[in-house]
C-alpha cells in the first residue's frame, strides 16, 4: 500500500488547483488467506497522533481489506 498527505495548491500561470502527494509511506501487508486477513510487518503513525499503537494498525488493516474486496470483489 502506498500511502501519502494530499496538499492542495494554486497555479499562478494556469489558474488551476493543483494536487500533490507528500510523505509519500510504502507498507506491505500480508495474506495467506486469499485477503480475508492480513497481518503487517510494519506499523506507522498512521493517524498522526503521535504514536505507533493498535487504532493505526486496525487502520491499516481495513485498509488492507478494503483494497483487497476493491481488487476481488
Ligand atoms: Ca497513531
Amino acid at each position: 500500500m502506498k500511502l501519502g498527505l494530499e496538499v492542495l495548491g494554486y497555479n499562478e500561470e494556469t489558474e488551476e488547483q493543483t494536487h500533490t502527494l507528500v510523505d509519500i509511506t510504502e507498507l506491505a501487508a500480508f495474506s495467506n488467506d486469499g485477503g480475508k486477513t492480513f497481518t503487517l510487518r510494519t506499523v506507522r503513525d498512521i493517524d498522526g497522533d503521535g504514536d505507533i499503537d493498535e487504532a493505526d494498525k486496525e487502520k491499516l488493516l481495513a485498509l488492507a481489506s478494503a483494497y483487497a474486496r476493491i481488487l476481488n470483489p
